[in-house]
C-alpha cells in the first residue's frame, strides 16, 4: 500500500495576507510529517501569480526542507495563476527540494515507487493522444497531477470570470492507465470515477475569496494506492478558516440591529473571512452606505477580512406614504415579542418583503 498527500489551490499571496497563508502552508508540512506518506502532491496554484512566486519561492522552499529531510518526496506543478504576468518560462526554475514537473506538455516521474504523470496547466490539452506516455510498469500505481476542468466532475460556472482553464477529456485517464487523477483548480471539493480512475479536487486549501465555492472547510487529501481502489481520506485545515457569509436587514432609516451586528461579530475568528450583505427597503442610500462602513470598521479586528456590502432597494418617502403606513401598523400588530426568536426572522423577513412590494407599487405610480 502507497500513501500520498494531495492539496490544490493555496494561491500564497505576498503582502498582509502571506502570513495567514503561511500559516496554513505550514499546517499542510506539519500533516505531512505525522502521515509520512510516499509523496506530497502540489495540483498548481501554489502561487496566486507569477510576482507572487518570484517573491517567495525561495522561502518556500526553505519551509519545506523537513519534509524533504523526512524522505518524502515533493511533486508540484503550475496552475494557471503561476503563468499570470509570467515574464519567464517557469521550466527555467528551480524549486530544490521540491520537484518542480513545469515541462510541457508532461513529464513522467518515479518518485516513492509512484508514477506520476504530470501535466501542468495549459489553455488545451487537445494533443495528449499524441502524447508518448510510456506504459504503466506492471503493478505500479500510477498518479495523475493536473491543473484543469473537467465536465463530468464538476459541470458548474468557469472558477474564475477573467480567464478559462483548459478542459481535460475522461478518455485522458483511462488511455494513460491513471489509478488517482490529483486535480486542481476548482476550489469546491470534489470527487468522482473517471475513466477507471479515482479523480479528486481537495479544493483551494486556503479561503481565496468571498464566494461560494469557498465555503465550508478547507481541505487535503490522504489517498490510499495500490492493491485495491483508491480510497481518499480528507483532513480538514484548521489555520485555513472559513468563508461566512451573512444576509442582515437595514430598516427603513438604513440602520442596522446592534443584535444582528454582535451575533455575526461574535461567529468570525481573525481566521475567517466575512462578507455581509446589507438588505432591505432603505429610504436613504446614503444612510445604509454609512452603516456599511461603520459596520465594517467595527468588524475589522474580528476576522482576518471583512467585506460589507448593501444591496437595498431604496425608496425616498416611503414612510410618508399611507399605504406604507398601514402596512407598518399592521405588522407592529403581529410583531413577536422575543426578537431573538425564529418567529422573529420569519417577521422580519415578512415586513421587508412587504415594503419590497410597496416600494415597487410607489415608485411605479411617481
Ligand atoms: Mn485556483
Amino acid at each position: 500500500m502507497a500513501k500520498i498527500i494531495h492539496a490544490a489551490d493555496l494561491h500564497l499571496e505576498d503582502g498582509e495576507q502571506l502570513p495567514y497563508c503561511y500559516g496554513v502552508l505550514d499546517e499542510i508540512i506539519a500533516l505531512t510529517l505525522a502521515e509520512k506518506p510516499d509523496a506530497l502532491v502540489l495540483a498548481g496554484d501554489m502561487f496566486d501569480s507569477f510576482g507572487d512566486f518570484e517573491a517567495l519561492r525561495s522561502e518556500v522552499c526553505a519551509r519545506f526542507k523537513p519534509v524533504a529531510a523526512a524522505g518524502v518526496p515533493i511533486i508540484y506543478i503550475p496552475g494557471n495563476h503561476e503563468s499570470r504576468g509570467a515574464t519567464a518560462n517557469l521550466t527555467a526554475y528551480n524549486m530544490d527540494p521540491i520537484t518542480f514537473a513545469a515541462a510541457r506538455p508532461f513529464s513522467l516521474i518515479e518518485a516513492g515507487g509512484l508514477e506520476f504523470l504530470c501535466v501542468p496547466h495549459a489553455d488545451s490539452y487537445d494533443g495528449y493522444l499524441d502524447w508518448q506516455v510510456p506504459l504503466k510498469k506492471p503493478g505500479a500505481a500510477r498518479i495523475a497531477v493536473v491543473h484543469a476542468l473537467n465536465s463530468a466532475i464538476y459541470a458548474g460556472p468557469e472558477e474564475e470570470t477573467d480567464s478559462r482553464a483548459g478542459v481535460i477529456d475522461d478518455d485522458f485517464f483511462s488511455r494513460f492507465e491513471v489509478d488517482y487523477a490529483a486535480l486542481g483548480h476548482v476550489h469546491a471539493g470534489r470527487q468522482a470515477a473517471l475513466g477507471g480512475a479515482l479523480a479528486c479536487y481537495p479544493g483551494s486549501a486556503r479561503v481565496w475569496r468571498a464566494h461560494p465555492r469557498e465555503a465550508g472547510p478547507r481541505r487535503v487529501c490522504v489517498v490510499r494506492l495500490g492493491g485495491t481502489e483508491p480510497s481518499v481520506r480528507t483532513v480538514e485545515l484548521k489555520a485555513a478558516g472559513l468563508f461566512k457569509e451573512y444576509r442582515l436587514p437595514l430598516d427603513l432609516a438604513g440602520a442596522i440591529s446592534r443584535a444582528d451586528a454582535d451575533k455575526a461579530a461574535g461567529a468570525a475568528t481573525n481566521l475567517d473571512l466575512l462578507k455581509i450583505v446589507l438588505t432591505g427597503v432603505v429610504e436613504d442610500e446614503n444612510a445604509a452606505k454609512a452603516s456599511a462602513e461603520a459596520l465594517k470598521a467595527g468588524l475589522k479586528d474580528k476576522a482576518r477580512l471583512v467585506e460589507v456590502r448593501t444591496d437595498t432597494v431604496v425608496a425616498a418617502e416611503i414612510s410618508s406614504h399611507s399605504l406604507t403606513k398601514a402596512f407598518l401598523a399592521e405588522m407592529d400588530k403581529i410583531k413577536p415579542e422575543d426578537a431573538q426568536g425564529g418567529d422573529y426572522r420569519c417577521w422580519l423577513m415578512a415586513k421587508q418583503y412587504g415594503l419590497e412590494e410597496l416600494a415597487d407599487k410607489i415608485l411605479e405610480a411617481k
